[in-house]
């Protein structure tokens, strides 16, 4: 991620903001431990630096538009703990800011700023009144204090028309995370037995990914056996796959932080029971059903909508339900979502589709008493003539499935 891509990304910013208004976005705040360093998505996202203790502002006025960036400053000693630190020149180069100086400079440079502004856009998170204060509220208190009638808002709340329209440089990085996700599940389907443990299945996805330069998850990988399959967020990954099992894999590796999220489902034993089938087949109808109706201008509830409606046939047919009302027995989730840098991505829950979103397609059904779930999820670009599934290469035809997984026990 260069100057050449995260430039017109503030440019954009810019447009969406009024005059006395300033956006001031943290990095990750260094942790005293020793986890993996990830980056916050909206800093990544307008500066490209994958640094931790920083902050990026941008401030429009009446006529012109100031962006500043501040980073860490290198300490020598600390420097045979952690490496060199990103350079002010390092930093300008990378990100195109001009203005780069130290976060410890960072509150007298906000004290000259902050007479000319009646608003600040920051990544603040969801706030509650029960939880410690998010870093980027932490760092914003003094301000709050003494310029009382400044407005701190998400930064979601402007930068959400923005993230959620794809440019082709992020189709193509997504596209590499879901082929990675596809190839890792692959593999799971080609050397998985009864008897393994769940988390065994987990390694070698992890492996495939990790082979292919992909270094992160997008989220917790769900792989569930059986039963475990009903509980949508199951995150264990503990438990033995057995041979009458149906195994579901909701994964997705994240590349650059842009998160895949795929869900396949495969029979250990090689072939579908006549049951498992059947219920199969009724998710899958669904899943292409609606994928079809992917186009500009369709809605997300929409999408919904047709759902629950196929969802509450099919749920008849199977014998599982009489009154259609009774279909959150079996199916309790929403069928898409937007994703990119988050798995759940910037856009909400009732937006219309435009050229250039990407969402997951993924109806369910989910029939504990029968140690029964079935999710397939693919990953859809909106087109100007309707879509085009990235996922499209990860096999989910039965037969196809059932092929894998025949020639893996052989
Ligand atoms: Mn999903």
């Amino acid at each position: 991620m260069n100057a050449e891509i995260t430039k017109p990304r503030r440019e954009k910013l810019a447009g969406a903001m009024e005059a006395g208004q300033i956006a001031i976005v943290f990095a990750r705040m260094e942790q005293e431990g020793i986890e993996k360093f990830t980056q916050v998505n909206n800093f990544l996202y307008f500066t490209g630096l994958m640094v931790p203790d920083a902050a990026f502002c941008l401030l429009k006025t009446k006529d012109k538009i100031f962006e500043y960036l501040f980073i860490q400053r290198g300490i020598p000693e600390r420097e045979v703990w952690d490496g060199k630190k990103l350079t002010v020149e390092e930093a300008k180069q990378i990100s195109g800011i001009q203005t780069v100086s130290y976060l410890d400079e960072f509150y007298t440079a906000i004290s000259g700023l902050c007479p000319l502004v009646s608003k600040i856009w920051s990544n603040i998170g969801n706030p509650m009144i029960n939880r410690p204060l998010s870093y980027p509220m932490f760092m914003l208190q003094p301000v709050r204090d003494i310029y009382p009638n400044i407005t701190i808002e998400n930064l979601n709340n402007v930068v959400r028309p923005i993230r959620s329209v794809k440019s082709e440089w992020e189709i193509a990085q997504m596209q590499k995370a879901i082929d990675a996700t596809g190839i890792g599940i692959a593999k799971v389907m080609q050397k998985a037995k009864a008897g393994m443990m769940e988390y065994e299945l987990e390694a070698k996805l992890f492996y495939q990914m990790q082979k292919n330069g992909v270094q992160n998850w997008g989220f917790a990988p769900i792989i569930a056996a059986g039963a475990n399959a009903t509980t949508l967020h199951y995150k264990q990954n503990n438990c033995e796959v057995c041979a009458n099992d149906i195994v579901l894999m909701d994964v997705g590796a994240s590349w650059m932080n842009y998160s895949a999220d795929i869900t396949r489902c495969f029979p250990v034993s090689g072939e579908f029971s006549p049951r498992q089938k059947q219920v199969y087949e009724e998710v899958l109808a669904i899943q292409k059903a609606i994928i079809e109706m992917v186009r500009p201008g369709v809605g997300l509830l929409q999408l919904n909508e047709k759902t629950v409606e196929l969802t509450q046939e099919a749920l008849i047919r199977l014998g599982l339900i009489q009154d259609k009302e009774h279909y959150r027995r079996y199916y309790m989730h929403s069928v898409s979502h937007h994703l990119g840098m988050d798995t759940h991505d910037l856009g909400a829950r009732d937006s219309i589709l435009e050229v250039g979103n990407v969402i997951t397609v993924e109806p369910g059904i989910y029939i504990p008493e029968e140690s029964l779930g079935i999710r397939i999820e693919d990953d859809i670009l909106v087109t100007e003539t309707g879509y085009r599934n990235l996922s499209i290469g990860i096999p989910k035809e039965v037969d196809e499935l059932e092929s894998i997984r025949q020639e893996a026990l052989k």
